[in-house]
């Protein structure tokens, strides 16, 4: 079976497996405050593609681990994911009216419920992880998980890569400085997860040290791919404004490179990814497969 047709075995049935798991994890929105909990399960249940679940699947799968124990780190990673999408739409951030092909969290709600309901999201993400009544993994590898997910989600991972995109605009990037900020904005997540699933099997630093190598470029490689659609794709296929970064005058990889050359340096990127897997020496299909679908995805 080629990459691709074993990821499409597995990966709707992962999107289920969240989606479940989230159902159960995010407070029913019966209970108090209704209005908060209600705006957590729109913006994190049946949501997106669960790309960064996919690759905590992906990653325990080449290394043995059962999807049982996985299901937490992939639901805590897409929990902060939820969240940092809730926030980059707020009028604060890039003001986006649509998001996962419906009103974004604020336009559906309020601006301040959607601030709040992010924010809960996200310490959410730490509750799951933290649930002394969770037993799947040691409370070592917990603790060494929780590290990674803090770590990207603050001032030098996603927190703080949003502070660089927010002041790009007045200056002139170079390709450095753009890929720079989306190392922290977009790739420290991606590293998250696949860091993640390698935790749940193994705190080998060679093996974390290969997983690293496989999961940075593959970070840059999905954002310079959601650079392209952005401005080539539209906006139903996308479940997100077509052309907003143009709109906003948003430097990219797409506006500075150009279509092709922005392809031909994420497909370099892919390359490099998957050279990194050769190190691990188990059967990485999946991660390969996550690699090849990163730069030929159309949303
Ligand atoms: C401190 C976590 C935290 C956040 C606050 C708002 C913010 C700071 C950071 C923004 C991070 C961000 C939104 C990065 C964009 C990453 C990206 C390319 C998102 C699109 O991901 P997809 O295509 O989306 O996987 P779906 O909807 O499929 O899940």
């Amino acid at each position: 079976m080629n990459q691709s047709a074993a990821l499409h075995d597995h990966w709707p049935r992962w999107r289920e497996r969240i989606d479940k798991s989230l159902e159960d994890l995010i407070p029913d929105a019966t209970l108090s405050p209704p209005l908060l909990h209600e705006a957590m399960r729109y913006s994190g249940i049946s949501a997106g593609k669960r790309y960064r679940a996919a690759l905590v699947y992906a990653t325990g799968h080449a290394l043995c681990v059962g999807e049982d124990t996985l299901d937490r780190p992939a639901c805590a990673v897409e929990l902060i994911h939820a969240f940092s999408l809730v926030h980059d739409d707020l009028p604060a951030m890039d003001d986006d009216d649509l998001r996962r092909g419906k009103p974004s969290c604020h336009k559906a709600f309020d601006e301040a419920t959607a601030i709040l309901a992010g924010d809960a999201l996200q310490t959410l993400a730490f509750a799951v992880l933290s649930d002394s009544d969770w037993h799947a993994l040691s409370p070592k590898v917990r603790l060494n998980m929780l590290n990674v997910l803090a770590n990207a989600s603050g001032s030098l991972g996603l927190a703080g890569g949003q502070v660089l995109d927010l002041n790009m605009n007045s200056q002139e990037p170079t390709l450095e400085t753009l890929a720079a900020m989306h190392r922290c904005k977009t790739g420290a997540l991606i590293e998250a997860a696949v860091l993640m699933g390698g935790l749940c099997a193994t705190d080998d630093f060679a093996t974390l040290a290969c997983l690293k190598n496989y999961a940075q470029p593959l970070g840059l490689a999905f954002q310079v791919i959601d650079d392209v659609l952005d401005g080539t794709g539209d906006t139903v296929t996308l479940g997100k404004p077509a052309g907003a970064d143009q709109e906003r005058g948003q430097p990219t990889f797409l506006s500075i490179l150009g279509e092709a050359p922005a392809r031909k340096y994420a497909e370099e990127l892919k390359d490099k990814a998957i050279d990194a897997l050769d190190d691990l020496g188990v059967d990485t299909t999946l991660l390969a497969g996550l690699a090849q679908f990163t730069v030929t995805r159309s949303h």
